[in-house]
């Protein structure tokens, strides 16, 4: 790819004329290294987009995937399925928190949280509560691109340009980034747990009987990693169950080792309603998700005539023999290979990597919970974002490392299985355009 070229690949989250100047073009990759075409090694340091957990192209799962495109390569998933999607469903709800018996499959993080909304509406409709119709989510929370998504996610730009058509009937919860109360915290913040009483006003505002759900991230991760402060998520749940209404976590990115459990619900002991999934669940080797339910939710739909569909909802892809192959792949390398336990003890050196950046004169802020990380730097005066572009950049080109840069936040995704020392040099490369960066 020459530079300046331009080239029909329309390409999703990028500012297409810049790249087009120099594009950064992967051609390989093995482990934790991405390369290019000529050759050259860059580290990952976000494994994917929060995807790639035991690295890629590890040889259990790419073996398992050509094994199966070459057995079962497509199947349709409507009143048949296949054996690898019944495999998958038995493997993934044996790691969902007890209760959590049945899962629907999907083909992204999109794609779940428009089917847990979905799912929600559907449950409260078919116990004899249609009226509870309203969602809530949160600002700064990502969700996915699809229209309910969108709707329930508060993070400005993506909601801009569709602000008239989002779906009615949606409230946001405050978000809980507070950085003059917080910065710097290692792990959960102190402050904020009251945030959670925004629910509790919303419920006396519109009647608590009229919310059908609250869908929050553990751990939101797009909007640059915000830990929540210890106790938030428990009083979510607890008004929640105060007043009728289903929580619904979104695990896309924290589900499947991220943050060293295989849910969020159990590394901080909340259970929700509904648990949405995607990424890790097949190590990103093929695209897939996963919407976890508890079992009272699935059987409020086991009713009516049992010739009926229950839930008019599903995708052409949804259960492809491929992902789940992938996918039974993945959990079978996480379990063979102890990844939450490797997460787990990666997080205090991943941890002291990132608050290592704590003096640094551009930062003004670190967050970090399992293994999420984010350095957030001062923008540019009258330049919010340049800054976080060019040291994205600058890590490409002149250090070999990719790193992931939303506006003026680094955010980091190492590895569940990296090696320190790799890790570590990755970070002082980022030092060292921090250092060199306007
Ligand atoms: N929910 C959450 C919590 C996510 O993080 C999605 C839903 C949507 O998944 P799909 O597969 O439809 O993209 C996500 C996706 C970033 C970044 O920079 C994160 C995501 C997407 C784009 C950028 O952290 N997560």
């Amino acid at each position: 790819m020459s530079a300046a070229a331009d080239h029909p690949y329309w390409m999703p989250f990028t500012a297409n004329r810049d790249f087009n100047l120099k594009p950064r073009v992967i051609a390989g990759a093995a482990g934790h290294w991405y390369t290019m075409s000529d050759g050259t090694r860059l580290y990952d340091t976000f494994s994917g987009l929060w995807t790639s957990g035991v690295g890629h192209c590890h040889p259990k799962i790419v073996e398992a995937v050509q094994q199966q495109v070459a057995q079962l390569d497509y199947c349709i998933g409507f009143q048949v399925t296949n054996n690898k999607a019944l495999e998958l469903a038995e493997r993934a709800t044996a790691l969902a928190p007890d209760g959590f018996s049945h899962c629907f499959f999907t083909n992204s993080g999109s794609e779940s949280a428009d089917t847990a909304l979905k799912i929600a509406l559907g449950y409260h409709r078919a116990r004899g509560e249609g009226h509870r119709t309203r969602l809530v989510g949160r600002e700064k929370g990502y969700h996915g691109v699809n229209f309910g998504g969108m709707s329930v996610g508060g993070i400005v730009p993506n909601r801009k340009v569709f602000s008239p058509v989002l779906l009615p009937g949606v409230d946001h919860l405050r978000h809980t980034l507070d950085i003059e109360r917080n910065a710097f915290s290692r792990g959960l913040p102190a402050h904020g747990i009251e945030l959670a009483d925004d629910l509790e006003r919303l419920c006396t505002l519109h009647d608590g009987s009229n919310i059908a759900a609250v869908i929050v991230e553990p751990v939101p991760g797009s909007a640059g990693v915000i830990p929540p402060p210890p106790g938030y998520l428990e009083r979510l749940r607890d008004i929640c169950d105060r007043h009728g209404i289903l929580l619904i976590v979104d695990e896309v990115i924290t589900a499947v080792g991220r943050i060293g459990e295989a849910f969020g619900a159990q590394r901080f002991n909340v259970m929700p309603d509904i648990i949405t999934t995607a990424k890790g669940l097949t190590n990103g080797v093929v695209p897939m998700g996963a919407v976890f339910v508890r079992d009272e939710i699935h059987d409020a739909f086991m009713n009516g005539p049992q010739h009926m569909i229950e839930l008019f909802h599903g995708y052409t892809y949804s259960g492809h023999p491929v992902a789940a192959a992938a996918g039974v792949a993945s959990l079978s390398v996480y379990d063979e290979e102890g990844t939450f336990e490797q997460a787990r003890e990666l997080e205090r050196p991943f941890e002291d990597m990132l608050h290592s950046f704590a003096d640094h004169e551009r930062v003004i802020d670190v967050r970090n919970f399992g293994l999420m990380g984010a350095i957030e730097m001062a923008p540019r005066d009258g330049a919010p974002g340049a800054r976080g572009a060019e040291a994205h950049k600058k890590c490409f080109w002149d250090e070999h490392v990719v790193v992931r840069a939303g506006m003026d936040t680094l955010q980091f995704s190492p590895f569940l299985n990296a090696n320190v020392d790799e890790l570590e040099a990755s970070f002082e490369a980022v030092r060292r355009v921090l250092d060199t960066i306007e």
